[in-house]
């Protein structure tokens, strides 16, 4: 009887705790962030997209869609950040092989390591960077991921809002032959060709405005903050229409 007692008298202290451990943890940062994403330099991709991630605390929302991509293949995607990155996506100037194409290590120095992978289940860590069958398989070419509550370090929360993130979709297909193959294997994972990893369409989480969510004192959004959020929609929707119609004009011209 006694042990009893004692054994609920400590788990109900513990989960007392709980809050308090939580509040000061959630102190890390607030705020919405867009990306619009585009080809990646070198890489013959002619997809494109958009991403919004909004972080509460350490825990972060992710929408994202795009079209264009190699059609029923799985990509990888990740949210990047480096403290000594540049926190953009690589420009032709990152093939620092001469390769005239861009790996994902060569994008590096522009967006920093793997913090958060963009999968559909399960774990979002780093570690899960390739785990190729949790991925969004790209049918038809279109990616339509939505994840919400993804815990996220302190450090990463306030990068992300501090619009010093990157998001980046990989899998490329250099030889447009509608698949991942090739000689040249991947810097990241030998036993997958380059063509799997290699970063197809990338763009910066710059911040914006938080929506119709009441945000306190300062709430007027900036003309040039309203406009960049427009100005995402609308590629949005010209994208919609248009990966299809690219890949059959490339494939015309070859
Ligand atoms: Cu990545």
């Amino acid at each position: 009887m006694r042990t009893t007692t004692k054994i609920a008298t400590v788990a109900l202290g513990s989960a007392a705790l709980l809050p308090f451990l939580g509040a000061g943890i959630a102190q890390a940062a607030d705020g919405n962030t867009m990306a619009t994403l585009r080809p990646v330099a070198l890489n013959g991709v002619k997809g494109s997209g958009t991403a919004m991630v909004t972080v509460h605390g350490t825990r972060i929302d992710v929408t994202m869609s795009a079209n264009g991509l190699l059609p029923d293949a799985p990509h990888a995607a990740h949210i990047h950040f480096g403290a000594d990155a540049r926190h953009e996506c690589p420009i032709a100037g990152d093939d620092k092989d001469g390769s005239k194409t861009l790996n994902t290590t060569e994008g590096g120095p522009a967006y920093g390591p793997i913090v958060v992978s963009l999968t559909k289940t399960g774990d979002t860590s780093p570690k899960s960077g390739l785990a190729v069958d949790r991925f969004d398989t790209a049918k038809g070419g279109k990616i339509s991921y939505e994840r919400g509550s993804i815990e996220v370090s302190p450090a990463v929360a306030d990068a992300i809002a501090k619009g010093q993130s990157v998001v980046v979709v990989h899998g490329v297909d250099h030889n447009n032959d509608g698949k991942y193959d090739g000689a040249k294997k991947s810097d990241l994972d030998p036993s997958l060709p380059t063509e799997a990893t290699d970063p197809a369409i990338c763009g910066s989480l710059l911040a914006a405005p938080s929506g119709g969510a009441a945000t306190g004192a300062g709430g007027a959004s900036s003309p040039t903050n309203t406009g960049l959020l427009a100005l995402g929609g609308g590629l949005l929707l010209v994208a919609a229409g248009s990966g299809t119609w690219s890949a059959r004009r490339a494939r015309a011209r070859s």
